[in-house]
C-alpha cells in the first residue's frame, strides 16, 4: 500500500509515519509537509534513511503539487495538515481558513480525481462544541463549533462529507480528544507545562483552570487511524478517546508534582476568548465496530511523556529559540504582567 501522510512533520502526523513504518514495513509513505512553525524535520530522524519513506516540502493548498502527488499511485490519504492551536486561531483566523478549509477542498478534489483507495480526514473532537457537565460527544452529536479552529476543522469535515455524498468519494473522518506524548509542541498545555516548569517560569492558567480536556496518549490516536484505514465503513464518522477526562489545574498540579517543582508556579491569567469549558469523547463505534481499545492510560501516559521531554530538552529548547518567542510575547506578554519577557 502506498499512503500519503500529510502534515507528518508534526506532532501526531510525525508518530504516526513512525507507527506506520514500523508496524506495516512494506507500505511505501510519502509525507507531505510545508514546514510552518509546527513542522520539524527532527522529528523523523529515526525514519530518514527508510527507503520506504519519502519526504516532500509542500503545501495542501498547492493544487499543482497535490495532483501531482497524488497521480504518483497513491492509495490512500491521511490529512493531518492543519493548523492547530486554537489560541492562535484567536490572533489570526486567516490561516486556519486557507489550510483547514480551502487545503482539504484541493487534497479532495486530487483524491477524486486519481480515484484513491481512501481518504482518512484527521479531524478533532472541538467540532462538537463545548459539553455540559454530562453527556459525551457521539458521532451524532450537532457540529458546533466555538473557536476559529474548530469551525475551519468543521468546514473541512463538511467538505469531506460532501465528496462522499455528490462524488462517491470513498472517505473517513476521525475526530479524537486532546492528544499528548513525545513531540508535541510547546505552544500545547502539556509540553508548555513542562517546559515552562523545568525553566522555572510560571505556568499560565487560563480562566479558573477547571475546564476539561478528555486526553489520549498520541500512539493510541495512531493505532486507531491505522484501524480506520483497513476496516472503516466508507462514508463513516469515528470518534477516538480513552475517557480520561481531567481538569486542566489537575494536569498542570500533577505535572508539577512529577517535576518536584512548586505549585508557587502557577499563575492564573486571563481566560481564552470563547474558551470550551469540557469535551469528553463516547468511544464506543470505534470500540465495537473496529474493536481498538487504548493501550495507555493517562497515569503511566503522563509519566512517559514527561520523561520524554526530560530526555529531549535540546529538541524543545530549539523551538524556543526560534520565532517561538515572539509567539509567547504575544500570547502571554500581558496576561502574565509581562513576567515572560
Ligand atoms: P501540529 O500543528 O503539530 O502539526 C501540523 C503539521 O501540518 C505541521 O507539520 C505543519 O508544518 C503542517 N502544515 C500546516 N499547514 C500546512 C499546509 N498548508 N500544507 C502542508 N502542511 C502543513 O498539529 P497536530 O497536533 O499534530 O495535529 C495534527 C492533526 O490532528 C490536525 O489536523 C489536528 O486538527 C488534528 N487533531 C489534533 C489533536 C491534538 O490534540 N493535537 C487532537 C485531535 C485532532
Ligand atoms: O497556556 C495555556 N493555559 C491553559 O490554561 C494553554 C496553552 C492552554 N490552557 C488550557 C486551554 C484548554 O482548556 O488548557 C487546555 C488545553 O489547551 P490546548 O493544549 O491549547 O488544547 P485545546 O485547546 O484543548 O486543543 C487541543 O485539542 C484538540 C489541540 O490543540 C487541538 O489541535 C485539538 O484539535
Amino acid at each position: 500500500m502506498k499512503l500519503l501522510v500529510t502534515g507528518g512533520a508534526g506532532f501526531i502526523g510525525s508518530n504516526f509515519v513512525m507507527y506506520m513504518l514500523r508496524e506495516h514495513p512494506d507500505y511505501e509513505i510519502v509525507n507531505v509537509d510545508s514546514l510552518t512553525y509546527a513542522g520539524n524535520l527532527e522529528n523523523l530522524q529515526s525514519v530518514e534513511s527508510n527507503l520506504q519513506y519519502t519526504f516532500i516540502q509542500a503545501d495542501i493548498t498547492d493544487v499543482q503539487q497535490m495532483e501531482q502527488i497524488i497521480s504518483k499511485g497513491i492509495d490512500v490519504v491521511v490529512n493531518f495538515a492543519a493548523e492547530s492551536h486554537v489560541d492562535r486561531s484567536i490572533l489570526s483566523p486567516d490561516i486556519f481558513v486557507r489550510t483547514n478549509v480551502l487545503g482539504t477542498q484541493v487534497l479532495l478534489d486530487a483524491a477524486k480525481k486519481y480515484q484513491v483507495t481512501k481518504y482518512v480526514q484527521v479531524s478533532t473532537d472541538e467540532v462538537y462544541g463545548s459539553l455540559g457537565p454530562t453527556g459525551l460527544f457521539t458521532e451524532e452529536t450537532p457540529l458546533m463549533p466555538n473557536s476559529p479552529y474548530s469551525a475551519s476543522k468543521a468546514g473541512g469535515d463538511l467538505l469531506v462529507r460532501a465528496y462522499h455524498e455528490t462524488f462517491g468519494l470513498p472517505v473517513n473522518i476521525t475526530r479524537c480528544s486532546n492528544n499528548y506524548g513525545p513531540f508535541q509542541f510547546p505552544e500545547k498545555l502539556i509540553p508548555l507545562i513542562i517546559s515552562r516548569a523545568l525553566n522555572d517560569e510560571a505556568i499560565p492558567v487560563y480562566g479558573d483552570g477547571l475546564n476539561i480536556r478528555d486526553w489520549l496518549y498520541v500512539e493510541d490516536h495512531c493505532s486507531a487511524i491505522d484501524l480506520v484505514i483497513h476496516n472503516g465503513k466508507i462514508g463513516e464518522v469515528y470518534n477516538i478517546g480513552g475517557n480520561n477526562e481531567r481538569t486542566n489545574i489537575y494536569i498542570v498540579e500533577t505535572i508539577l508534582e512529577q517535576l518536584g517543582k512548586p505549585a508557587s508556579l502557577i499563575q492564573y491569567v486571563q481566560d481564552r476568548l470563547g474558551h470550551d469549558r469540557r469535551y469528553g469523547i463516547d468511544p464506543t463505534k470505534l470500540g465495537t465496530e473496529l474493536g481498538w481499545k487504548p493501550i495507555h492510560n493517562f497515569e503511566t501516559g503522563i509519566k512517559e511523556t514527561i520523561q520524554w521531554y526530560l530526555n529531549h530538552q535540546d529538541w524543545w529548547t530549539r523551538i524556543q529559540s526560534g520565532t517561538y518567542q515572539d509567539y509567547v510575547q504575544l500570547q502571554y506578554g500581558k496576561r502574565m504582567g509581562d513576567s515572560t519577557e
